[in-house]
């Protein structure tokens, strides 16, 4: 569907999936977010990146492919391109085509040996990924797979495991952590994830021309203990009526649109759902302080 139809359909059931957050605009918002000092998963995941990228490129091999799914600035790739023996080609895949297209054009300036073949589209649909230039491995940094419901993340691990052809797996989970820590990181003091969580809004106004007044909407985020998952809301402070689409949709003050939900792992339960999925898991490395972890997943029985 499109971002038309999911929209609308979002603001009939009250919840549109986080996806629809990037555009080029989304794209640079989520950009700031990751270098806040409120949002911890970003430098967490960068330093163990590069603490352990000779461990990662021993186990991927020489001549490899990697395909990041989900790719944005492909900031963190860079850390693997770095450590790894003659990688043969990098496939970053990204719903933001423009924004993917601007990244994929700084790495080949930065990486003129490497084919670099970008792939605009939604990985959590039907996706013709190009036949494997060598052993394929894939990248799922940033803890994204946390923005699916459980048994979608199974099924998309699943997909991922059919799309790497017996390769392995090297994904990024944010570990479960005393509630105030992730409060303040989703509730930023220079309020960059508000405006990230309005610009779904912002981008209703801009591409379906709709008109929605931002200010009569607030960012709401709470982390919640039974579902081990921050949601994020917007909250509307008014009765107001909303016109998009041909449709009317009324709010009263206090309704609410659910925006994404981010769920938090701990280590053994997220090894579960890799399993659950078909692959086997392997080592597991985290910070000292255990606020993020980095999965490498080899598949079950490769074909
Ligand atoms: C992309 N994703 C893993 C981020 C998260 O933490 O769930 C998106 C985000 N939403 C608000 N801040 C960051």
């Amino acid at each position: 569907m499109s971002f038309a139809e999911e929209f609308v359909a979002g603001l009939r059931t009250r919840h549109i999936a986080p996806k629809w957050f990037y555009d080029a605009e989304g794209s640079r918002l989520f950009e700031r977010i990751c270098l806040l000092p409120e949002y911890y998963p970003t430098r967490t995941e960068l330093a163990l990146l590069d603490r352990h990228a000779p461990e990662f490129a021993a186990r991927i091999g020489t001549g490899a492919e990697i395909v990041e799914f989900g790719a944005g600035a492909s900031v963190k790739v860079r850390l693997l391109l770095d450590a790894l023996e003659s990688p043969r080609r990098f496939v970053p895949i990204d719903i933001s085509g423009e924004y993917l297209a601007e990244a994929a054009a700084t790495l080949r300036a930065d990486y003129p040996g490497l084919a670099v073949e970008p792939l605009a589209g939604d990985f959590t649909r039907d996706l013709v990924l190009p036949p494997a230039a060598g052993r394929r491995i894939g990248f799922f940094p940033g803890s994204s797979i946390g923005n699916f419901e459980p048994e979608a993340a199974q099924a998309l691990l699943a997909r991922f495991r059919q799309w790497l052809d017996g390769g392995a797996l090297l994904i990024g989970v944010d570990l479960f952590k005393e509630p105030a820590e992730l409060h303040a990181a989703y509730n930023d003091a220079q309020g960059v994830t508000a405006a990230f969580n309005l610009n779904l809004l912002a981008r209703a106004n801009r591409e379906l021309g709709a008109d929605i007044d931002l200010g009569a909407w607030a960012h709401a985020a709470f982390y919640h203990p039974p579902l081990r998952r921050i949601e994020m809301h917007l909250v509307s402070r008014r009765r107001q009526v909303l016109q998009v689409g041909g449709e009317r949709f009324e709010f009263d003050e206090g309704d609410s649109l659910h925006t994404e939900n981010s769920y938090k792992y701990g280590v053994e339960g997220f090894r579960a759902l890799a399993r659950r999925a078909g692959f086997e898991p392997g080592p597991v490395w985290t910070d000292a302080a255990r606020r993020f972890s980095l999965h490498w997943l080899e598949p079950a029985n490769p074909a």
